[in-house]
């Protein structure tokens, strides 16, 4: 019996440590170890002992059995963390690849003018507010101080949806909605989309884009006006550019002032850019015409204030040097992609 429970253990150590896999190593076990495996069987022919032999025996069997199990669980634990390694051999990551180009697209050559011109005049002090495309008469128009009889009110100039209903042909609208409801100091810039029905060439479009200011406070002059505008006008085109004030007309300021800077593209010598001026318009601006202010609710006696309307069009289409103010429009990727 002694012989025949070495042989066994000789064997099942073998057939162990030659397993290739785990469900071999699973079947060994049940061969030898299992309710009909042969150590098992041994243990049941004890009876067949004499009564001093059999505990000698039974310990013998159940070391040997501790052993083949110490072996087949030691292989089995050498074979998983093999096909562990072999799985994370199969999914380890080249990481020296070139990675997939992705398109991730970018921001509108207007948005991102906007963007800096809202980053110059937010650093210095102004708050951003936006208000509704579609908008009435009395605030497009009548609190702006623009008469009855003025063109612009013709619907040849604007789009109206309805009796006194219109597409807003400038962002002041959002302004007067700011006075009305915030009590100076106001300090506000309002970029966004304006209509009007113009022809379409290469410097109109129906739809272009402003950026109108508005400073109300006690003792707002028209030093203030020029101060804040040369300081803009410098951080866009540069310390180097001249700026010019000449006397205009705007039926909301009084008085009213367009703002001129010496042209980027000859230095103010005069070329086709400048249409040999020398000069290029960028702005117009004045001090806020009383009537508006009292329209407001805001008393004229007391307070003053002075406005701005920036055409965000024009400066990116100088900025870039864009020939035709219809491809910002026409969001042609080749042209897009160039920004
Ligand atoms: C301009 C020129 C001058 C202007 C006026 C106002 C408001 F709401 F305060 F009355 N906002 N913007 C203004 C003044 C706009 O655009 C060329």
């Amino acid at each position: 019996m002694k012989e025949k429970l070495e042989a066994i253990l000789q064997a099942a150590r073998q057939a162990a440590e030659q397993a290739p896999d785990e469900k071999q190593i699973e079947e060994i076990r049940v061969k030898y170890l299992g309710k009909k495996g042969e150590l098992t069987a041994l243990l049941k022919q004890m009876g067949s002992l004499s009564p001093e032999e059999r505990p000698k025996m039974g310990q013998l069997v159940n070391d040997a059995k501790a052993r083949v199990e110490a072996v087949i669980n030691a292989r089995k634990e050498r074979l998983k963390s093999a096909a562990v390694e072999l799985k994370l051999k199969a999914e380890t990551l080249d990481i020296t690849l070139p990675e997939k180009r992705v398109n991730v697209g970018g921001l509108h050559p207007l948005s991102i003018v906007t963007n800096d011109l809202i980053d110059i005049f937010q650093s210095m002090g102004f708050d951003v507010l936006d208000g509704p495309e579609v908008e009435t008469d009395y605030y497009n128009f009548e609190c702006l101080n623009v008469p009855a009889d003025h063109p612009a009110r013709d619907m040849q100039d604007t789009f109206y949806l309805a009796d006194k209903i219109l597409l807003r042909t400038q962002t002041s609208a959002a302004q007067i909605r700011t006075m009305e409801t915030r009590k100076p100091p106001i300090r506000i810039i309002c970029p966004g989309r304006v209509f009007r029905a113009d022809e379409v060439d290469a410097t109109h479009s129906p739809v272009f884009h402003q950026l109108e200011g508005l400073v109300v406070d006690k003792g707002v002059t028209m030093c203030d006006l020029m101060g804040v505008l040369e300081q803009f006008a410098h951080e866009i085109y540069g310390e180097d550019v001249k700026v010019r004030f000449r006397p205009s007309f705007f039926p909301f300021t009084e008085p009213s002032v367009e703002v001129d800077v010496s042209c980027t593209e000859c230095g103010g010598k005069g070329c086709r850019v400048c249409k040999g001026e020398g000069w290029i318009e960028i702005l117009g601006a004045g001090m806020v015409h009383p009537n508006v202010l009292r329209s407001c609710g805001i008393d004229p006696d007391v307070y003053t204030g002075f406005a701005f309307g920036i055409g965000i069009d024009r400066i990116t289409t100088t900025r870039y040097k864009i020939s035709d103010i219809r491809l910002l429009f026409e969001n042609d990727k080749r042209f897009l992609e160039q920004f």
